[in-house]
């Protein structure tokens, strides 16, 4: 057993069973020892990008790592950005990296690079193999570091010669440490700032946005008075009919403050307190008031769950709360524009469908329109790093094959990482895509009022996509995925529907005035 195989067989049995990859000459002993190994399912992608997006949405659904496999420095950076991403939805995922063979890259050949530097910023963990000896050892160890608490992306670079030397024993994943749990004064504090009758809001994130942590919240929330607050983009919500519907706070930051203002109580769990995405002259960066105190009762990496029920017992919250029901919306009529689709979406999402949301300017609304759709889950890009959506859905759709996945994403985002499609093809994927073809980056031009700038012919320029105009149907045909073009409403439902009723890769172009 060569070192390449020591690991494959070490992740293999630390429950590392899918491999998102885009290897060259320094992978083959990896690519090769895939071959001997049963249980690892492989997923090739044309783009790195697409490879380490993919990770992303698949540790989110499935809340275990997958492996990547990338080509030195070079395919290292191209994956990057959505290594960024998953950084920020605090995604484990074992990371791993080809290198030249130790003993040449003292040669400086052409792609040689210092990979250590380029993988230290999006990684929670990084180490280059040595020897092939311990191999097997530094891959359990990659797996543990991914999924301590928070998660993170663990790097692990594999000289060539590492991977095809003689490899040492299939190594056991190193127990992970239980979290911390929130200080019992932190407890006490948050309940006497819930109870003084204040307006104070419960800011949520990680965790605490699946099921059980929404539901400890909402009894809070009964006893408390206080208001349910969330990022504006987060790793995955669990919402829809039956479940305790939580706001975001908007992206515009006039918004966001006008939607904590009065707050006296910032109670932060599972997150860090809010601040704007980016500065703009004028404006705060800390969206709460500024006579608002704030407390991180438990980060990210702390039991988050824990803390809400310890701090539900202290303020005498009851047993349950009730869940707030409504209608879901009818299939809308009329135009075909942001509000009707949003309507369309929240009437016919079918049960346990995965959303996966690049959806940028268009889909701002989307979000309230759904809250009474059956029951789903809801994945943002939590890096802001555009170029997310498409490969993670693509993840998604691989860690739950029996639900659908419905990606909607904004074009020009989705033009980065398009030939994730053929992925979907290839691995015959359940994932509807719906674009949002308004041909143009329609959030900057936006953030040019914002900012204060006055633009000008060149810098509108800058950010339309009309000319020549982008034809996806012909792009997700070319990548093997059937695809329509919709102008109108009635098309868009009927559209809409025949993609539901469907398995495999659907797109649909909504052109959008
Ligand atoms: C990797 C990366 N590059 C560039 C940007 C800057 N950026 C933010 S939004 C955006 C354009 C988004 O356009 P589109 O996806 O079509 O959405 P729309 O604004 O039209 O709804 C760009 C280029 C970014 N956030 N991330």
């Amino acid at each position: 057993m060569n070192g390449a195989e020591s690991l494959v067989r070490t992740l293999v049995a630390g429950g590392v069973d899918v491999s998102f990859t885009n290897p060259g000459t320094s992978e083959m002993h990896f690519v090769a020892a895939l071959d001997r190994v049963e249980g690892m399912r492989c997923v090739l992608f044309l783009f790195e990008g697409g490879a380490t997006g993919a990770a992303d949405g698949y540790a989110r659904m499935a809340d275990k790592p997958a492996s990547t496999l990338l080509h030195l420095g070079p395919g290292l950076g191209n994956g990057l950005a959505n290594l960024h991403n998953a950084r920020r939805a605090r995604s484990p995922v074992v990371n791993i990296v080809g290198e030249h063979a130790t003993y040449h890259r003292r040669y400086d050949a052409p792609l040689t690079s210092d990979i250590e530097s380029i993988a230290r910023p999006v990684s929670a963990w990084v180490r280059t193999c040595e020897d092939s000896r311990a191999v097997a050892q530094e891959g359990a160890a990659a797996i543990a570091a991914a999924r301590a608490a928070p998660g993170g992306v663990a790097t692990l670079i594999l000289p060539a010669d590492t991977a095809w030397g003689e490899g040492g024993e299939v190594a056991a994943v190193p127990a992970l440490p239980e979290r911390a749990k929130a200080d019992e004064a932190a407890i006490r504090a948050a309940a006497d700032a819930l109870r003084s009758g204040e307006p104070a809001v419960l800011f949520l994130g990680d965790r605490t946005l699946r099921r059980e942590g929404l539901d400890l919240a909402a009894r809070i929330a009964a006893a408390t008075g206080a208001r349910l607050m969330a990022q504006v983009a987060n790793a995955r919500i669990e919402r829809g009919a039956g479940r305790h519907p939580i706001d975001r706070l908007p992206y515009p930051v006039d918004a966001a403050v006008d939607r904590l203002a009065g707050t006296r109580h910032l109670i932060v769990v599972g997150t860090t307190p809010p601040v704007a995405f980016f500065a703009y002259p004028g404006k705060p960066s800390e969206l709460q008031p500024r006579d608002c105190a704030v407390q991180v009762l438990a980060d990210p990496s702390m039991d988050q769950t824990d803390a809400l029920e310890r701090l539900a017992d202290l303020v005498g919250a009851p047993k349950a709360a009730p869940v707030p029901s409504g209608a879901k919306p009818e299939a809308p009529t009329g135009p075909l524009n942001a509000d009707t689709v949003g309507l369309a979406l929240g009437a016919l999402m079918p049960e346990g469908a995965i959303v996966c949301d690049e959806s940028i300017t268009t889909g701002r609304n989307f979000f309230p329109a759904s809250r009474f759709a059956a029951p789903h889950d809801w994945l943002q890009l939590s890096g802001g790093s555009i170029g997310l959506g498409i490969p993670m859905a693509t993840g998604a759709a691989i860690a739950c094959p029996d639900r659908k996945v419905i990606n909607i994403q904004a074009d020009g985002s989705g033009l980065y990482t398009a030939q994730a499609l053929w992925t979907q093809a290839r691995e015959n994927l359940d994932v509807l895509t719906l674009i949002w073809a308004n041909r143009s980056y329609a959030i900057l031009k936006a953030e040019l009022a914002n900012v204060g700038a006055n633009p000008g012919r060149k810098a509108l320029d800058m950010l339309t996509l009309d000319q020549p105009p982008i034809d996806w149907v012909s792009l997700a045909r070319g990548f093997g995925v059937e695809a329509r073009r919709v102008e109108d409403l009635d098309s868009f439902l009927a559209a809409f529907r025949a993609g539901l009723s469907r398995r495999g890769p659907f797109l649909i172009e909504v052109t959008l005035g």
